[in-house]
Protein backbone atom coordinates (compact mmCIF):
# COMPACT_ATOMS: atom_id res chain seq x y z
CA UNK A 1 0.00 0.00 0.00
CA UNK A 2 1.56 3.14 -0.89
CA UNK A 3 1.51 5.92 2.07
CA UNK A 4 -1.21 8.47 1.69
CA UNK A 5 -0.44 11.91 1.34
CA UNK A 6 -2.57 15.50 0.54
CA UNK A 7 -0.40 18.38 -1.97
CA UNK A 8 -2.08 21.35 -0.33
CA UNK A 9 -1.66 23.45 -3.89
CA UNK A 10 -0.47 22.64 -7.23
CA UNK A 11 3.17 22.99 -7.58
CA UNK A 12 6.52 22.28 -9.11
CA UNK A 13 5.13 19.80 -12.27
CA UNK A 14 8.02 17.35 -12.13
CA UNK A 15 7.66 17.24 -8.19
CA UNK A 16 3.95 16.47 -8.39
CA UNK A 17 4.06 14.05 -11.24
CA UNK A 18 6.43 12.01 -8.95
CA UNK A 19 4.40 12.66 -5.72
CA UNK A 20 1.18 11.73 -7.30
CA UNK A 21 3.31 8.55 -8.83
CA UNK A 22 4.93 7.22 -5.56
CA UNK A 23 2.48 7.79 -2.88
CA UNK A 24 -1.50 8.03 -3.12
CA UNK A 25 -1.70 11.73 -3.33
CA UNK A 26 -4.81 13.99 -2.90
CA UNK A 27 -4.52 17.78 -3.89
CA UNK A 28 -6.47 19.80 -1.53
CA UNK A 29 -6.05 22.86 -3.63
CA UNK A 30 -8.24 21.63 -6.28
CA UNK A 31 -11.16 20.43 -3.76
CA UNK A 32 -14.51 22.23 -4.09
CA UNK A 33 -15.29 21.77 -0.65
CA UNK A 34 -11.85 21.81 1.86
CA UNK A 35 -14.12 20.25 5.26
CA UNK A 36 -15.63 17.36 2.86
CA UNK A 37 -12.16 16.49 1.46
CA UNK A 38 -10.23 16.94 4.94
CA UNK A 39 -12.82 14.27 6.41
CA UNK A 40 -12.78 12.16 3.21
CA UNK A 41 -9.03 11.15 3.88
CA UNK A 42 -8.86 12.30 7.81
CA UNK A 43 -8.09 8.27 8.42
CA UNK A 44 -5.93 7.35 6.45
CA UNK A 45 -3.74 10.62 5.38
CA UNK A 46 0.08 10.62 7.05
CA UNK A 47 1.86 13.23 5.00
CA UNK A 48 1.71 16.50 3.56
CA UNK A 49 3.43 18.00 0.79
CA UNK A 50 3.28 21.79 1.13
CA UNK A 51 3.48 24.62 -1.96
CA UNK A 52 3.43 28.09 -1.74
CA UNK A 53 1.72 30.31 0.92
CA UNK A 54 -1.18 28.24 2.10
CA UNK A 55 -1.32 28.34 5.83
CA UNK A 56 -1.01 25.02 7.40
CA UNK A 57 -1.33 25.02 11.28
CA UNK A 58 -3.42 23.29 14.33
CA UNK A 59 -6.76 23.32 12.71
CA UNK A 60 -5.69 21.99 10.01
CA UNK A 61 -3.32 18.83 11.69
CA UNK A 62 -5.98 18.21 14.01
CA UNK A 63 -8.26 17.60 10.49
CA UNK A 64 -6.25 14.93 9.56
CA UNK A 65 -4.80 12.86 12.92
CA UNK A 66 -3.05 10.70 11.58
CA UNK A 67 -0.78 13.14 10.07
CA UNK A 68 3.09 12.27 10.42
CA UNK A 69 5.20 14.61 8.21
CA UNK A 70 4.97 17.81 6.97
CA UNK A 71 7.33 18.14 3.57
CA UNK A 72 7.64 21.60 2.04
CA UNK A 73 8.43 22.67 -0.88
CA UNK A 74 11.00 26.11 -0.02
CA UNK A 75 13.53 26.89 2.74
CA UNK A 76 10.56 29.19 3.92
CA UNK A 77 8.41 27.58 6.21
CA UNK A 78 6.46 30.82 7.53
CA UNK A 79 3.37 29.19 6.15
CA UNK A 80 3.42 26.34 8.63
CA UNK A 81 3.27 26.65 12.23
CA UNK A 82 5.65 25.00 14.00
CA UNK A 83 4.88 25.02 17.50
CA UNK A 84 1.56 23.51 16.33
CA UNK A 85 3.34 20.70 14.72
CA UNK A 86 6.08 19.91 17.48
CA UNK A 87 2.94 19.95 20.07
CA UNK A 88 1.30 17.13 17.96
CA UNK A 89 5.04 15.41 17.29
CA UNK A 90 4.40 15.93 12.86
CA UNK A 91 7.66 16.18 11.57
CA UNK A 92 8.07 18.98 9.27
CA UNK A 93 10.93 19.22 6.76
CA UNK A 94 12.05 22.29 4.52
CA UNK A 95 14.13 22.13 1.29
CA UNK A 96 17.72 24.02 2.46
CA UNK A 97 21.23 24.11 0.78
CA UNK A 98 19.82 23.12 -2.70
CA UNK A 99 19.07 26.54 -3.89
CA UNK A 100 21.51 28.84 -1.89
CA UNK A 101 23.63 29.88 -4.98
CA UNK A 102 20.59 30.18 -7.20
CA UNK A 103 18.67 32.17 -4.56
CA UNK A 104 22.34 34.57 -4.26
CA UNK A 105 22.18 34.87 -7.93
CA UNK A 106 19.01 36.24 -8.11
CA UNK A 107 20.23 38.49 -4.97
CA UNK A 108 22.81 39.97 -6.44
CA UNK A 109 21.34 40.27 -9.61
CA UNK A 110 18.50 42.41 -8.05
CA UNK A 111 21.66 44.10 -6.23
CA UNK A 112 23.10 45.48 -9.30
CA UNK A 113 19.64 46.13 -10.88
CA UNK A 114 18.41 48.45 -8.02
CA UNK A 115 22.00 50.35 -8.41
CA UNK A 116 23.18 50.49 -11.67
CA UNK A 117 19.16 50.61 -12.85
CA UNK A 118 19.76 48.55 -15.62
CA UNK A 119 16.36 47.76 -15.87
CA UNK A 120 15.40 51.25 -16.02
CA UNK A 121 18.27 52.04 -18.61
CA UNK A 122 16.65 49.03 -21.18
CA UNK A 123 13.45 50.92 -20.60
CA UNK A 124 14.76 54.22 -21.36
CA UNK A 125 16.41 52.75 -24.84
CA UNK A 126 13.31 50.61 -26.10
CA UNK A 127 11.87 53.65 -25.19
CA UNK A 128 13.83 55.89 -28.23
CA UNK A 129 15.32 58.26 -25.86
CA UNK A 130 19.02 57.37 -26.39
CA UNK A 131 18.74 58.86 -30.02
CA UNK A 132 16.37 61.48 -29.02
CA UNK A 133 17.58 62.25 -25.37
CA UNK A 134 21.23 61.24 -25.11
CA UNK A 135 23.27 58.51 -23.25
CA UNK A 136 20.64 57.28 -19.95
CA UNK A 137 22.31 59.40 -16.83
CA UNK A 138 25.14 57.79 -14.54
CA UNK A 139 24.45 55.55 -12.05
CA UNK A 140 26.74 54.51 -9.27
CA UNK A 141 28.87 51.83 -9.06
CA UNK A 142 28.50 48.73 -5.92
CA UNK A 143 32.33 48.33 -5.44
CA UNK A 144 33.73 49.83 -2.91
CA UNK A 145 30.38 50.22 -1.18
CA UNK A 146 29.17 48.59 1.73
CA UNK A 147 26.69 45.72 1.83
CA UNK A 148 24.99 45.29 4.74
CA UNK A 149 23.08 41.72 5.46
CA UNK A 150 20.39 41.47 7.78
CA UNK A 151 20.21 37.65 7.85
CA UNK A 152 24.03 36.24 7.35
CA UNK A 153 22.46 32.44 7.18
CA UNK A 154 23.68 30.12 3.94
CA UNK A 155 22.03 32.08 1.53
CA UNK A 156 23.67 35.21 2.96
CA UNK A 157 26.84 33.94 3.02
CA UNK A 158 26.58 32.95 -0.90
CA UNK A 159 25.60 36.27 -1.29
CA UNK A 160 28.19 38.18 0.72
CA UNK A 161 30.55 35.53 -1.26
CA UNK A 162 29.36 37.05 -4.79
CA UNK A 163 29.10 40.92 -3.63
CA UNK A 164 32.66 40.37 -2.38
CA UNK A 165 33.94 39.82 -5.42
CA UNK A 166 32.36 42.39 -7.12
CA UNK A 167 33.98 44.93 -4.78
CA UNK A 168 31.66 45.30 -2.44
CA UNK A 169 32.44 45.50 1.79
CA UNK A 170 30.42 43.17 3.86
CA UNK A 171 28.59 43.64 7.10
CA UNK A 172 26.54 42.00 8.48
CA UNK A 173 23.42 41.51 11.75
CA UNK A 174 22.48 38.30 12.96
CA UNK A 175 20.99 37.58 16.38
CA UNK A 176 24.34 36.73 17.89
CA UNK A 177 27.54 37.22 15.69
CA UNK A 178 29.45 34.31 13.84
CA UNK A 179 32.98 33.13 12.65
CA UNK A 180 32.83 34.72 9.86
CA UNK A 181 35.40 37.64 8.62
CA UNK A 182 32.86 40.41 8.50
CA UNK A 183 32.25 43.35 11.15
CA UNK A 184 29.19 42.50 13.18
CA UNK A 185 26.35 44.98 14.53
CA UNK A 186 24.30 44.77 16.96
CA UNK A 187 20.62 45.67 15.86
CA UNK A 188 19.31 46.52 12.23
CA UNK A 189 19.25 50.47 12.69
CA UNK A 190 22.85 50.06 13.22
CA UNK A 191 23.90 47.56 10.18
CA UNK A 192 21.45 49.89 8.03
CA UNK A 193 23.83 53.35 9.35
CA UNK A 194 26.37 51.64 8.27
CA UNK A 195 25.48 50.18 4.53
CA UNK A 196 25.14 51.97 1.79
CA UNK A 197 22.84 48.98 0.58
CA UNK A 198 21.03 46.68 3.21
CA UNK A 199 20.06 43.23 2.06
CA UNK A 200 17.19 41.31 3.73
CA UNK A 201 17.97 37.51 4.44
CA UNK A 202 16.23 36.71 7.68
CA UNK A 203 13.50 33.92 7.85
CA UNK A 204 9.99 35.23 7.82
CA UNK A 205 9.01 34.76 12.10
CA UNK A 206 7.18 37.18 14.20
CA UNK A 207 10.21 38.82 15.52
CA UNK A 208 11.17 39.72 11.86
CA UNK A 209 7.91 40.52 11.09
CA UNK A 210 8.21 44.19 9.67
CA UNK A 211 11.79 44.34 11.45
CA UNK A 212 12.40 47.11 8.07
CA UNK A 213 10.66 49.95 9.42
CA UNK A 214 11.10 53.57 8.91
CA UNK A 215 13.72 53.74 11.83
CA UNK A 216 15.72 51.16 9.80
CA UNK A 217 15.06 53.21 6.61
CA UNK A 218 15.77 56.45 7.95
CA UNK A 219 19.46 54.91 9.06
CA UNK A 220 19.90 53.56 5.79
CA UNK A 221 19.25 57.28 4.44
CA UNK A 222 18.53 59.00 1.26
CA UNK A 223 21.91 57.65 -0.53
CA UNK A 224 21.20 53.89 0.75
CA UNK A 225 19.24 50.94 -0.97
CA UNK A 226 17.10 47.91 0.35
CA UNK A 227 17.18 44.59 -1.29
CA UNK A 228 14.75 41.99 0.18
CA UNK A 229 14.71 38.61 -1.27
CA UNK A 230 13.57 37.32 2.12
CA UNK A 231 9.58 37.64 2.43
CA UNK A 232 7.31 40.70 2.31
CA UNK A 233 6.47 40.47 5.55
CA UNK A 234 9.72 41.68 7.06
CA UNK A 235 9.14 44.70 5.39
CA UNK A 236 6.78 47.70 6.43
CA UNK A 237 5.34 47.56 2.82
CA UNK A 238 3.43 50.51 2.77
CA UNK A 239 6.24 52.68 4.78
CA UNK A 240 8.99 51.57 2.32
CA UNK A 241 6.57 52.57 -0.36
CA UNK A 242 6.30 55.96 0.95
CA UNK A 243 9.55 56.26 1.44
CA UNK A 244 10.20 55.70 -1.97
CA UNK A 245 7.61 58.14 -3.31
CA UNK A 246 9.35 60.90 -0.99
CA UNK A 247 13.31 60.08 -2.11
CA UNK A 248 13.73 59.15 1.92
CA UNK A 249 16.23 55.93 0.45
CA UNK A 250 18.06 55.82 -2.95
CA UNK A 251 15.97 52.47 -4.35
CA UNK A 252 15.20 49.57 -3.57
CA UNK A 253 15.13 45.65 -5.09
CA UNK A 254 12.14 43.13 -4.23
CA UNK A 255 11.35 39.90 -5.13
CA UNK A 256 8.76 39.28 -2.49
CA UNK A 257 5.88 41.35 -1.56
CA UNK A 258 3.63 41.30 1.29
CA UNK A 259 0.12 39.93 -0.33
CA UNK A 260 1.81 38.19 -3.23
CA UNK A 261 1.25 37.67 -6.08
CA UNK A 262 -0.77 41.33 -5.88
CA UNK A 263 2.03 43.74 -5.42
CA UNK A 264 0.57 47.25 -4.80
CA UNK A 265 0.24 49.33 -8.07
CA UNK A 266 1.83 52.30 -6.52
CA UNK A 267 5.21 50.57 -6.93
CA UNK A 268 4.52 50.07 -10.80
CA UNK A 269 5.41 53.63 -11.38
CA UNK A 270 8.53 54.46 -9.12
CA UNK A 271 11.81 54.97 -10.91
CA UNK A 272 13.86 53.91 -7.79
CA UNK A 273 12.16 49.99 -7.78
CA UNK A 274 13.31 47.20 -9.62
CA UNK A 275 10.61 44.55 -9.14
CA UNK A 276 11.02 40.79 -9.70
CA UNK A 277 8.15 38.00 -9.16
CA UNK A 278 9.75 36.12 -6.97
CA UNK A 279 11.69 34.11 -9.02
CA UNK A 280 14.64 33.81 -6.33
CA UNK A 281 14.76 30.06 -6.67
CA UNK A 282 12.83 29.94 -10.24
CA UNK A 283 15.25 27.74 -12.22
CA UNK A 284 14.71 24.79 -13.73
CA UNK A 285 17.11 22.54 -12.04
CA UNK A 286 16.80 24.36 -8.41
CA UNK A 287 13.25 23.87 -8.45
CA UNK A 288 14.01 19.99 -9.88
CA UNK A 289 16.40 19.92 -6.85
CA UNK A 290 13.99 21.30 -4.32
CA UNK A 291 11.23 18.69 -5.07
CA UNK A 292 13.50 15.81 -5.14
CA UNK A 293 14.43 16.90 -1.66
CA UNK A 294 10.98 17.15 -0.48
CA UNK A 295 9.92 13.85 -2.20
CA UNK A 296 13.00 12.17 -0.35
CA UNK A 297 12.15 13.38 2.86
CA UNK A 298 9.17 11.85 2.48
CA UNK A 299 10.20 8.58 1.11
CA UNK A 300 12.73 8.52 4.03
CA UNK A 301 10.19 9.14 6.66
CA UNK A 302 7.55 6.12 5.00
CA UNK A 303 10.81 3.91 5.62
CA UNK A 304 11.10 4.28 8.53
CA UNK A 305 14.55 6.37 8.41
CA UNK A 306 15.26 9.93 9.42
CA UNK A 307 14.57 12.68 7.38
CA UNK A 308 17.50 14.52 5.65
CA UNK A 309 16.48 17.99 6.13
CA UNK A 310 14.35 18.23 9.42
CA UNK A 311 13.09 21.74 10.81
CA UNK A 312 10.89 21.23 13.65
C1 LIG B 1 10.05 28.95 -3.30
C2 LIG B 1 11.11 30.28 -1.55
O1 LIG B 1 9.99 29.06 -4.62
O2 LIG B 1 12.32 28.45 -0.82
C3 LIG B 1 11.64 29.41 -0.50
O3 LIG B 1 11.40 29.71 0.69
O4 LIG B 1 10.61 31.32 -1.30
C4 LIG B 1 11.16 29.83 -2.92
O5 LIG B 1 12.32 29.11 -3.17
C5 LIG B 1 8.72 29.31 -2.87
O6 LIG B 1 8.64 29.01 -1.56
C6 LIG B 1 7.74 28.51 -3.71
O7 LIG B 1 6.89 27.82 -3.03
Amino acid sequence: MKPEIIITARGHAGTMATLQNEFTAHLLGDAPDRNTFLKQHAGTVRGLATFGPMAVDGKLMDALPKLEIISNFGVGVDAINLDDAKKRNIIVTNTPDVLNQCVADTALALILNTVRKFPQSEVYLRGGNWASRGPYPLTTSIGGKILGVLGLGRIGEAIAARAAACGMKIRYHNRSPKDVPYPYDPDPATLARNSDVLIVVTPATAETSRIINAKVLDALGPDGYLVNIARGSVVDEPVLLRYLQEKKIAGAGLDVYVDEPRVPPEFFTLDNAVLFPHVGSATVETRKAMGDLQIENLRLHFAGKPVRTRVA
